[in-house]
């Protein structure tokens, strides 16, 4: 069974897509991708949400830029939580993006990340927390990330305190 999904609306945001999946596969998610457009592909991203959730999908991340439609058009047919990460890279440096995203009209939520790369590393977090309500099992890898984390800001004070 798999436990996420995440969709790229072109393969021109598969660098940013690295950084959900990388996330997902350090913490043992098992999870499907698929490159899938809602407007290029609209039938076939329809048929995929409903085979995902066959499969045991619960939750759903939607990368994509410029008028990006993917995360509300996924989130119209699951009601599963859909987090959205928008993607820079159009003339106006993904501001397009992110509003499309973010501005759900109400009644159909999309949680909406940052844009890039952070946005879909957050993404692949916010989605193990979610699932992590039902399944304890990422618990204690979370918090061995936020340990990581949290040493790691250390080292780099102590890294360039030695070099001042
Ligand atoms: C969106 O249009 C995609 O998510 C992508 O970010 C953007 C540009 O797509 P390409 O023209 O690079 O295929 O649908």
């Amino acid at each position: 069974m798999i436990k996420a999904a995440i969709f790229i609306g072109s393969d021109s945001d598969f660098e940013v897509a690295k950084g959900a999946i990388e996330i997902f596969k350090e913490f043992d998610v098992p999870f499907v991708f698929e490159v899938t457009s809602a407007h290029r592909s609209p039938e076939r991203l329809l048929e995929l949400i409903k085979s995902f959730e066959e499969k045991g999908a619960e939750i759903f991340i939607a990368v994509a830029g410029k008028a990006a439609h993917l995360a509300g058009v996924v989130a119209a047919h699951t009601i599963c939580p859909v987090i959205g990460v928008p993607v820079r890279g159009s003339s106006l440096n993904g501001l397009d993006s992110l509003l499309s995203t973010v501005q759900m009209p109400k009644g159909v939520p999309v949680a909406c990340m940052g844009l890039g790369k952070s946005g879909a590393v957050n993404a692949a977090l916010l989605a193990i927390q979610i699932l992590s309500l039902k399944d304890k099992s990422y618990e204690g890898k979370m918090r061995e990330y936020r340990e990581r984390m949290a040493s790691s800001v250390e080292s780099s004070s102590k890294k360039i305190k030695e070099n001042l």
